[in-house]
């Protein structure tokens, strides 16, 4: 059995479409000395070779100071040594992942109840759900699924529930008073002109009790 209180706090993720690849271990840096106390590489069509690399580079600069986390790619997490994987519906199945990744953490995208139970029921560690609110980030996104929508998941399954998608300062705490083990934000930490002051910003603001 994994910690599942690692699952907790801010979910930075690092998207290459506003961060480049070369840039990522420094970003990494960044959003861990702000305060994450996660950190995904997302890198949507780019090259496997720069894709690992870049993983190689956040794991270097992280070293345990934040958990590690790889989007889409099994083979990336396995040989970047990062602590997991995040799998959304149409990716490797669980069930496969889990072959590879016996006691690494895997996550699962989810977009309704029947989605988050069987993640459950399969043997995620964690499960994402979103879109919360319009996002600019993610093109193919689901209509935004609302706080409300979240409270009833969250509700419903065991899991740690991570909430993404148009996640800001204004709404990150409304958010966690839903139930939400941790929230997952890309573009209002990666446009900030201070990516750290605005981790820690954020970080702040959701450890509030
Ligand atoms: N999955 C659902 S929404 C989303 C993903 C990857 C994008 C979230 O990005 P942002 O910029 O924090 O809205
Ligand atoms: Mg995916």
């Amino acid at each position: 059995m994994k910690d599942t209180t690692l699952i907790s706090g801010l979910y930075a993720i690092i998207d290459s479409s506003y961060i480049s690849l070369e840039a990522a271990g420094e970003c990494a840096e960044l959003l861990a000395a702000g305060g994450a106390r996660l950190i995904q590489l997302r890198a949507k069509g780019s090259g496997s070779a720069a894709m690992l690399k870049a993983a190689q580079d956040i794991r270097k600069a992280l070293s345990g100071k934040a958990v590690f986390m790889v989007n889409d790619r099994v083979d990336i997490a396995l040989l970047s040594g990062a602590e997991g994987v995040h799998l959304g519906q149409e990716d490797i199945p669980l069930k496969e992942a889990r072959r590879l990744m016996p006691s690494s953490i895997i996550g699962v995208s989810t977009h309704n109840i029947e989605e988050a139970k069987r993640a459950e029921g399969e043997g995620a560690d964690y499960i994402s759900f979103g879109p919360i609110f319009p996002t600019v980030t993610k093109k193919d996104a689901d209509a935004p699924k609302g706080v409300k929508r979240l409270r009833e998941v969250a509700s419903k399954v065991d899991l740690p529930v991570v909430a993404i998608g148009g996640i800001t300062i204004e709404n990150a705490r409304q958010v966690m008073e839903t139930g939400a083990s941790s929230v997952a934000v890309i573009s209002e930490i990666l446009l900030a002109p201070d990516i750290r002051g605005k981790v820690s910003e954020i970080s702040a603001l959701i450890s509030m009790r």
